[in-house]
């Protein structure tokens, strides 16, 4: 498999047949594997208070994934299944979704396109993006940086000196 991928995971709806969103994550797990990729490692679930004008709490993971379809090849691949679990694109920015999927970092390095960016543009400065991936893949470093995972997670996390 040429190519590692780190995929974060968010739900914040019910699906009707799988149920609240940490079963949705877990059938969308389930659902990526069954596609064909290969998913070498899975975070724990956790859930997350909302960022953005959505009033529902999520469930957020990550996963470490491996298979030979390039960027652009993934990202159909899983808007597809995000399709697949009824999530409906109401063009409202970060509005309720059943399943969003997205790619944050990849063995490739840096990929610019007019659809896709990677690293996900937003994933440094996430708790719910950097805790479960801190879990997966702490060793990968940002290519934009020098910064391993565990590094950004720490700093993100770290408390701040109270002002005199
Ligand atoms: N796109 C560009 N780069 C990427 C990438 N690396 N991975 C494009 C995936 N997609 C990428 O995404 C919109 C477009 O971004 C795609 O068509 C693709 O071409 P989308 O999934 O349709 O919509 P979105 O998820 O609302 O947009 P975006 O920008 O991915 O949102 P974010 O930044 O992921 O924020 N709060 C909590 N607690 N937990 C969450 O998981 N998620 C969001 C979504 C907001 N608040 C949250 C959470
Ligand atoms: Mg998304």
């Amino acid at each position: 498999m040429p190519y590692h991928y780190l995929i974060a995971l968010g739900s914040n709806q019910r699906h009707p047949r799988h149920g609240p969103p940490p079963q949705v994550l877990r059938a969308a797990l389930a659902a990526m594997a069954g596609a064909g990729l290969v998913v070498e490692a899975i975070s724990p679930i956790i859930a997350s208070a909302p960022i953005g004008p959505s009033r529902r709490r999520y469930a957020n993971a990550a996963a470490r994934i491996a298979t030979p379809l390039d960027p652009p090849a993934l990202l159909a691949l899983l808007q597809s299944l995000e399709t697949r679990f009824g999530r409906v694109r109401r063009g409202q920015r970060w509005g309720a979704r059943t399943l969003d999927l997205d790619i944050v970092l990849w063995s490739g390095g840096l990929w610019h396109s007019r659809t896709l960016t990677v690293p996900h543009p937003r994933f440094r400065t996430r708790p719910f993006v950097l805790g479960p991936a801190a879990t997966v893949t702490p060793d990968w470093r940002d290519p934009a940086g020098t910064c391993t995972i565990r590094h950004l997670h720490a700093r993100l996390t770290r408390p701040r000196p109270t002002p005199r």
